[in-house]
């Protein structure tokens, strides 16, 4: 089954809020949304997205198995989500790679995720000082143990 990841256009969204001159009355009129747009737009399964946001730059990622295995895939937005570059992979890696998340301080992106070992699960992390340009290599930040099982990683 072929399974999209879309994402609403951010800066279509307006939510606007009220208050009255005594501050006691709170209005919120109903958010809008823009139409979505297909960011992964690939053949595979596209799944777990994480997004962060700073400035007009949305960067978004989600495992998807197009790759031929899990991989975490990234995608930047410069124009605040109207369109999306070309993903490119975090992960690289045979393992399953799952349920990253993304932030974003300034122009320092940071990714997690879980590798799936063929012995342990392990978190491993990445980091961009220029806006996503480009990241470093990925570190294994948990360790390596038969004992270790992380999982789901936030940042
Ligand atoms: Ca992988």
């Amino acid at each position: 089954m072929r399974r999209l990841l879309t994402l609403l256009a951010l800066t279509a969204i307006s939510v606007m809020f009220a208050v009255s001159g005594s501050g006691r009355t709170v209005r919120a009129e109903t958010p809008v949304f823009g139409d979505s747009v297909n960011v992964s737009n690939n053949v595979g399964i596209s799944q777990d997205p994480s997004i962060a946001v700073s400035g007009s730059i949305v960067h978004v990622v989600w495992r998807d198995n197009t790759p031929g295995n899990g991989e975490i895939l990234y995608a930047r937005s410069v124009d605040n989500g109207e369109t999306f570059g070309t993903p490119i992979n975090l992960s690289n890696s045979t393992n399953s790679s799952r349920l990253p998340s993304v932030v974003a301080i300034g122009e320092t992106v940071y990714v997690v995720w879980i590798e799936d070992t063929p012995d342990f699960y392990q978190v491993s992390y990445v980091k961009s000082t220029n806006n996503g340009d480009t990241f470093t290599s990925q570190v294994n930040v948990s360790g390596e143990s038969d004992d270790l099982n992380a999982w789901a990683p936030m940042l």
